[in-house]
């Protein structure tokens, strides 16, 4: 794969850099992604069942929808795409994964400084007593389990439409955005914030900014640079370029 000039003495002058990552990079480990009709699951959307009113309406519902998707992440492993971003961190000082997505692939994958701005499946919590809980002790109920102490209903520890992000996660992840030299936006089609700001946030603090997606997003008039493909095969490209810039 060739890359234009001005890419390349970016990546050799680059300290610092940052991966904005989306469910398009976990697609090639079979990880279904949000949009396009790959989304649906029982002919809903992700935005009618990831809310809490969807949850409290029928929280077996909700609950049997991330049981299918806890299967599907558990089954799965990084794939290249993840293992080239854990190889970065050989060739860069500093080498940040900002993540919206909650299936641990990237740390599965070695990477070291991860902020996942949408939380971790395997993580669960009361909504009453606010307790957590490791949701492999949930593994095989198929509705909603109830919490031991209190009885109230356990919920993913995930972020919902309408509710506020980890605010101490997104202020590292903000803090990275503006600070990086190269920020990467891998698989994500940049129409949910808060998220989608970290992106705009490095470009406007002058980082140079690379989109790889199959195809073109909102954010694509903002970049840089669009590579358009898959996300596993360009990583691999970028790492093998990190190589012989050396
Ligand atoms: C490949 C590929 C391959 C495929 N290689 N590429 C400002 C403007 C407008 C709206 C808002 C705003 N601020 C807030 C809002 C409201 C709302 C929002 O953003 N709505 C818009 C959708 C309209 N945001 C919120 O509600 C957020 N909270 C909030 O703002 O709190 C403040 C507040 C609180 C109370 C009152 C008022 C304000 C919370 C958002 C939470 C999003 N949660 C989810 C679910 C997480 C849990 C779970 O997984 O179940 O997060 S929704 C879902 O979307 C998930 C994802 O992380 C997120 C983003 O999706 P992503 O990753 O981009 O996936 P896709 O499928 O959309 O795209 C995949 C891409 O990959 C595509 O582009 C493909 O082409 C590409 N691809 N294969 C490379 N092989």
């Amino acid at each position: 794969m060739e890359f234009p000039q001005e890419f390349i003495e970016k990546l050799k002058k680059s300290e610092s850099i940052l991966f904005f990552t989306g469910a398009g990079i976990s697609a090639e480990s079979g990880i279904p992604t949000f949009r396009g009709k790959e989304g649906l699951w029982k002919n809903y959307r992700p935005e009618e069942l990831a809310n809490f009113d969807a949850f409290l309406e029928n929280p077996d519902r909700v609950w049997e929808w991330y049981q299918y998707r806890r299967k599907i992440i558990r089954d799965a492993t990084p794939n290249p795409g993840h293992l080239a971003i854990a190889a970065m961190e050989n060739y860069f000082k500093k080498v940040v994964v900002v993540t919206q997505n909650i299936d641990n692939l990237h740390n599965r994958a070695g990477s070291k400084e991860v902020y996942e701005l949408h939380g971790n499946i395997e993580r669960s919590y009361c909504i009453n007593c606010k307790t957590f809980y490791d949701t492999t002790q949930f593994k095989s109920e198929s509705k909603v389990p109830h919490c031991p102490k209190c009885g109230g209903l356990i919920r993913p520890d995930v972020v919902w439409f309408g509710e506020m992000l980890p605010s101490d996660v997104l202020a590292s992840a903000q803090k990275a955005a503006e600070q990086c030299d190269i920020c990467f936006v891998v698989g994500a089609s940049a129409v949910v914030y808060p998220a989608a700001y970290i992106p705009i946030t490095a470009k406007k603090s002058g980082a140079y900014l690379v989109e790889i997606n199959i195809q073109p997003t909102e954010l694509t008039p903002l970049a840089n640079l669009s590579l358009i493909g898959k996300a596993g095969e360009i990583l691999q490209a970028i790492l093998k370029q990190m190589i012989e810039n050396r």
